[in-house]
């Protein structure tokens, strides 16, 4: 067979750069950056060259597999596999009722709009509500904030990078990342754009990171970006620097916040955030006087205990100082086809409209609180999680307590994963199903297109065939719903046409929603549009507007009146009730944050040779000062504990991050069927964070995860 070169783009991560294959008899040899992808422009990290190690990887999962009693898992045909989970489920449902399935969707299956549209579907046709993503670790109270601010969860704002005059970055560290709720390759590039022609980046974060170093940093207490922001808001309000006409336009119940946030002076916060307040108020002038400016925030911003109402008070800064749905400001993309229409057609961008069984929490775009999966499947009653699946995730090393996980995971009549490897979590899995990669399938990056700082629209065909059985993940979940005479729709328009007889495929939604959007063809009517043909001859892409639109608001908030929600009841409760204790001290006196390094990607690429030589380790990160002070030297074994557990590795003593912190990178500690993963050490570090109802963040069910009050020691 002949040597190809096949255009396309990368899945790992969101900045989705493109690349390009070579392929050798049906093999993919090398990934390379696209020089002429018209954003990426022939830029990639090393994650995504080295994909051609997970692509090829001698340990990945490539048929059907069945777990023995004896713990080991054996090679099975698809026939049988999929008729032994047919009854198996089946029996389930019968007995407990499609209450009892349950199914976790982890971060990777985000990057397949088939396989993301089909679980929905699976769940929505099967009726059960225990539909779990990675989004209750990562960004569940980003998007409940939109849910109360602008009326639909799906609807979140961000940056415009290229035209602003002050980005105000908190807990993001896109350096190395890449960008995340941001799609914008060459970020880095980007970013020094802003300082380039004279503009400020200036990056809150305990860490003084990759990102903070290339600008202005200031450190901040984990968890106490709530108070930090609205210490801005009260210097705006106190100086007069708040545009109340605007706001009155934009946005209702504003005279609420008004009066709870003036008192809170950067000064009067202070012993909280570890910000000089003279700092801070200076920050907020400075922010306010700037002739645009974006105030951007990510998993730093998400993972404490306060995460929706930091979420809201970020946008508040961007609405009070005048820079909502402006240009240079925060602003609402113009995709080819808009994520928040499309599942507000389908029903799906619901908040609330279903709570957990335990602890009462509102679902966030479908999903419910990950932490609580173990509880869900060990505490008897009506909708006891019974059959289990996981697609794409593990849960086991990404959500707290996954001890506590794994036992109640040996406890479910079935469970089933579709994964490429055998994980932490899916080792205690029946069956593992054998799924593609992003090179073995088509792609439209429909929940990622809002989120292009240059709106743009690019379609992948598969570069190669499914290695050895592997399968896309929603013909597995379409031949498992045929099993069970489901049918796995999310949306009725689907529903109707499959009770016509017709399967609709992925492909046959994607076209559709290009062809009907806002660039497409509309089937002919509007010559010259999109479709997903003419994106098909377009491999590289299509740049769809220089610059994102703006003075859209009215348009694109989905409250009935057209504007901004501010004074959302349960928003103001949750603001009354945050804890205003200061710094931790006794028992755990210090603070835990995570921290993402640029040859990893959460808990999956580090079975990749090419990401792991030279010998990598994950140690904490300890300031000399607490270091000293817990009578530990750099390089040596510590102990570090929460209420929650305790974890022993190495030290790295770093002045980067400031005093009373640590950071300890997550996804480590492997124990699954990747070889050269397992004999890397680590632990897991969030069995140090709590899988408690009482623990998690009241308005979205997210993990707390940054700023868990630890204690260091010496090993013993
Ligand atoms: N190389 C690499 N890239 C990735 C990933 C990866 O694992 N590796 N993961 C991808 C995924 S799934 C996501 S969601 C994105 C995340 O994208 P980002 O959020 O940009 O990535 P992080 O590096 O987690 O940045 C979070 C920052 O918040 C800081 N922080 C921690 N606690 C606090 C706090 O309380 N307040 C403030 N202000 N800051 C705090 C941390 O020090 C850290 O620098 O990255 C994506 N990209
Ligand atoms: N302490 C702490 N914990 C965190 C975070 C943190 O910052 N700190 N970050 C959180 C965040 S932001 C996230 S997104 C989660 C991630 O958490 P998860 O989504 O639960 O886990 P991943 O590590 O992304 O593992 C994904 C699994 O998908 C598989 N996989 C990869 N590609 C594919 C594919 O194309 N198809 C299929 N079927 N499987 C595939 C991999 O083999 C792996 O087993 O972790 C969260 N956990
Ligand atoms: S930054 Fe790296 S991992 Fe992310 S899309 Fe680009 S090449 Fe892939
Ligand atoms: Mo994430």
């Amino acid at each position: 067979m002949a040597v190809t070169e096949k255009i396309t783009f990368c899945r790992i991560c969101e900045a989705h750069c493109g690349m390009v294959a070579t392929v050798d008899g049906g093999v993919v040899t090398k990934l390379r950056p696209d020089k002429e992808h018209p954003l990426s422009r022939g830029e990639a990290c090393p994650k995504g060259i080295a994909m051609v190690d997970v692509q090829n990887d001698p340990d990945r999962v490539t048929s059907p597999l069945r777990r023995r009693p004896d713990g080991e898992f054996e090679e099975i045909s698809w026939e049988t596999a999929l008729s032994e989970i047919g009854s198996r489920l089946r029996a389930v449902i019968d007995r407990d009722g499609p209450g009892s399935v349950g199914w976790y969707f982890g971060n990777p299956g985000a990057f397949s709009y088939s396989h993301s549209l089909w679980v929905k579907g699976f769940m929505e046709g099967l009726g059960s509500p225990h539909y779990y993503t990675a989004s209750s670790q990562d960004v569940a109270n980003r998007f409940a904030a939109s849910a109360m601010l602008y009326g639909s969860p799906a609807l979140v704002p961000i940056p415009d990078l290229h035209r602003t005059d002050f980005l105000l970055v908190v807990g993001a560290n896109p350096f190395v990342s890449h960008g995340s709720l941001l799609t914008a390759p060459r970020i880095r590039e980007r970013l020094r754009a802003i300082t380039g022609r004279g503009g400020r980046v200036v990056v809150v974060d305990p860490r003084r990171t990759e990102t903070a170093r290339a600008f202005e940093h200031v450190a901040i207490r984990p968890d106490t970006d709530a108070w930090m922001l609205a210490s801005i808001l009260s210097v705006m309000i106190e100086e007069g620097l708040v545009d109340e006409a605007l706001v009155a336009s934009q946005a209702n119940g504003w005279p609420a916040w008004r009066a709870r946030l003036a008192p809170l002076t950067p000064e009067s916060t202070e012993a909280l955030t570890g910000i000089p307040g003279e700092q801070l108020r200076q920050l907020a002038r400075d922010l306010a006087a700037a002739p645009s400016a974006a105030v951007y925030g990510r998993t730093g911003s998400c993972l404490g205990r306060h995460g929706t109402v930091t979420a809201f008070l970020l946008d508040l800064v961007n609405i009070a100082s005048g820079n909502l749905d402006r240009p240079g400001g925060s602003v609402f993309g113009l995709p080819a086809v808009a994520f928040d229409e499309v599942a507000s057609l389908a029903g799906l961008d619901t908040y609330g409209k279903v709570h957990s069984r335990l602890g009462g929490f509102p679902d966030v775009l479908g999903a419910l609180p990950a932490s609580l999966l173990a509880k869900e499947m060990t505490t008897p009653g009506k909708g006891q999680i019974r059959a289990f699946f996981t697609s794409a995730g593990n849960p086991v090393l990404s959500c707290p307590d996954g001890e506590e996980l794994e036992e109640a995971l040996e406890t479910l009549d079935l469970y089933v994963s579709l994964d490429i490897y055998v994980n932490e979590t899916n080792r205690h899995a029946d069956y593992v199903l054998p799924s593609t990669t992003w090179l073995e399938r088509d792609e439209l990056p429909l929940p990622f297109l809002g989120f292009y700082v240059t709106p743009f629209v690019q379609y992948s065909e598969p570069v190669v065939e499914p290695r050895g059985e592997a399968r896309e993940e929603w013909e597995i979940i379409d031949a498992i719903s045929k099993e069970i005479g489901v049918q796995p729709y999310p949306a009725a328009p689907l529903r109707a046409l499959s009770k016509l007889g017709l399967r609709p495929t992925p492909k046959f939604v994607a076209n559709a929603l290009v062809r009907t959007g806002r660039e497409g063809d509309r089937f002919g009517l509007r010559p010259g549009g999109l479709s997903l043909a003419k994106l098909r001859r377009q491999p590289h892409g299509v740049v769809v507007a220089d610059e994102i639109a703006t003075g859209v608001l009215a348009k694109r908030v989905r409250h009935r009146d057209g504007k901004v929600r501010l004074d959302r009841p349960e928003l103001l409760a949750e603001f009354d009730s945050m804890d205003s204790s200061p710094a931790p001290g006794g028992e755990f006196p210090l603070r835990l944050i995570g921290l993402r390094e640029l040859r990893s990607h959460n808990s999956w690429m580090h079975n990749a040779p090419l990401l792991m030589r030279g010998g990598r380790e994950q140690p904490a990160r300890v300031n000399p000062q607490d270091a000293s002070e817990a009578g530990v030297a750099d390089g040596e074994r510590v102990k570090v504990s929460s209420k929650s557990g305790s974890i022993e590795l190495t030290v790295a003593v770093t002045d980067e991050v400031m005093q009373g912190t640590i950071a300890i990178p997550h996804g480590w500690g492997h124990r699954g069927g990747w070889r050269l993963a397992n004999e890397a050490g680590g632990v897991n570090v969030n069995q140090l964070a709590s899988a408690e109802a009482d623990d998690l963040e009241r308005l979205a069910g997210m993990a707390f995860l940054n700023g868990i009050p630890v204690r260091l020691e010496a090993a013993a």
